[in-house]
């Protein structure tokens, strides 16, 4: 005989399995559009979660902050359709309908593909009302139910998968952008371990706070250059590759806590900001350019600083001698060497637009400060390998940034002894990380090396530990050696 207990538990598979076969059914239907309902309830939570949780989550999540996202939404799913199917059988189809109504809003709200993720969530409701009118009886039902739920899953991501591969394959048809003959040199010998001068693509650390990249035609593609204006533009990506020019420089989260890798260099290709406001002719109250994605996020960037060049910003459309990946913004992104991320540009970008004070930031509401932060000079090392080079030396390297004005000196210390120098490679540009290498002799014990940047500027990196929020971390590497 089955206790109660027995049967609760039944009841609880059962429904989770229904929750999965709704989101499954939901999913596969967003996914024929090339949209996610998970996605977008995902996008949602960091939209609407409380700074503190936001913090916390990229804090832990480090890399993988996206999967997180969407296995939590998952589980969260499965726990709404545990909880619905707790309530009087009458109530069910209304509690269901409610639940997709809810979703389907939240597709309107994400101005991408959100026909299809509102379809999907309609498609949901039906199935977890139907699904919870019949639950089924017994733990085989419950599991076949579930298996059939994530079978619909594996489908859609397939499906997403295939909207990716064209997406991927119309970039590649636009062929190379920039001169990707020349490879950067800084006149250091490679060392196993030590950064690449410039990061590839697909080592690139990625920060957004889309769960998935919009997808954007490029043959359709305009960037609108609109508001208050004397001209307005609408440029094609020719149009734009053929005023780019090539520019190095380092991009840094904001989130990018000393010895992290949310930090790298690359090669941009894109049009100087200053050039483009000067054909666009703003209005004397144009204050603000709001670099505006085509999901709605933005990012803007006070418009005297950009003309003057004080803030040297470019309107980027390649990547070390390709156009942007998906991942990284394509078709266009707006970088300014020296800003952090989340003050820099943003990515897929849809338009720029000329406003006055009265526009609001993404992060602003969320509590970030609505000035530009500029990057703090970090140092960061790569490796610390005792014997490696001959017995009883260290080689210590790693990579530094203090951009705009550059890198003068890197410096490390052992056991909080005095700063030496270091070996530098070439510099790039200044506004691009700078690889640093040197051989330290350390008698036998553990040993904490430190290491610290200072800046063409004059700033010297400090040891203060600060966190991410609200103006960039603070505080030096440190990688402990046992000789
Ligand atoms: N559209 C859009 N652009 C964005 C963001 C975003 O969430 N959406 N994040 C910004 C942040 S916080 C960072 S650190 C950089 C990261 O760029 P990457 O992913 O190419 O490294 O993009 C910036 N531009
Ligand atoms: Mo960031």
């Amino acid at each position: 005989m089955r206790t109660s207990k027995d049967r609760k538990r039944v009841g609880g598979l059962g429904a989770a399995a229904v929750g999965l076969a709704a989101l499954g059914s939901g999913e596969v239907v967003a996914a024929v559009g090339g949209a996610s309902l998970i996605d977008a309830i995902g996008r949602t939570l960091t939209d609407t979660a409380p700074l503190r949780v936001v913090e916390t989550t990229v804090e832990l999540t480090g890399r993988h902050d996206k999967t997180v996202i969407r296995f939590g939404t998952v589980a969260g799913a499965l726990a709404g359709a545990v909880g619905l199917a707790g309530l009087p059988a009458r109530w069910h189809v209304a509690a269901a309908a409610t639940f997709g109504a809810g979703a389907g809003a939240l597709g309107l709200r994400q101005a991408n593909r959100s026909a299809w993720i509102s379809a999907g969530a309609v498609a949901a409701a039906g199935v977890l009302a139907a699904g919870l009118r019949t639950r089924p009886r017994g733990p085989l039902a419950a599991l076949a139910l579930g298996a059939a739920g994530t079978g619909l899953l594996a489908a859609a991501h397939n499906l997403n998968r295939d909207h990716d591969r064209k997406q991927r394959s119309a970039i590649r048809r636009i062929g190379a952008m920039g001169n990707p003959a020349v490879t950067p040199e800084d006149g250091l010998e490679d060392e196993p371990g030590l950064s690449a001068l410039i990061t590839p693509e697909h080592k690139f650390y990625v920060a957004d706070v889309s769960p998935h990249p919009p997808r954007v035609d490029p043959a359709r593609w305009r960037l609108a250059v609109t508001g208050m204006v004397a001209h307005p533009l609408r440029l094609s990506l020719a149009d734009l590759a053929a005023d780019a020019v090539e520019f190095d420089a380092v991009l840094v989260c904001v989130h990018n806590r000393p010895g992290q890798g949310r930090v790298a260099n690359a090669r941009w290709v894109g049009v100087p900001l200053a050039d483009l406001l000067r054909h666009v002719i703003p209005a004397s109250g144009a204050t603000r350019l709001v670099t505006r994605a085509v999901d709605g996020y933005t990012i803007s960037l006070p418009v005297e600083p950009l003309r003057s060049g004080e803030l040297p910003g470019y309107l980027v459309i390649g990547m070390n001698g390709e156009p942007l990946s998906p991942t990284h913004g394509f078709p266009a992104r707006v970088i300014v060497p020296g800003l952090y991320g989340q003050y820099t540009g943003a990515k897929w970008l849809a338009e720029l637009e000329l406003t006055d004070d009265s526009h609001v930031d993404y992060w602003w509401k969320r509590g970030w400060t609505s000035e530009p932060l500029w990057v703090e000079p970090q140092a960061r090392i790569d490796v610390a390998a005792p014997g490696r080079e001959s017995a009883g030396t260290t080689v210590v390297a790693g990579v530094a940034w203090a951009p705009p004005a550059g890198v003068a000196e890197v410096e490390v210390s052992v056991g909080g002894g005095a700063w030496q120098t270091t070996k530098l490679a070439d510099e790039l540009a200044p506004a691009t990380w700078r690889r640093w290498r040197t051989t330290l002799e350390l008698p036998p014990g553990r040993h904490t090396i430190r290491a610290r940047v200072v800046g063409r500027s004059g700033a010297v990196q400090t040891g203060e530990n600060r966190p991410p929020y609200p103006s960039g971390p603070g505080g030096f590497h440190a990688v402990t050696v046992e000789i």
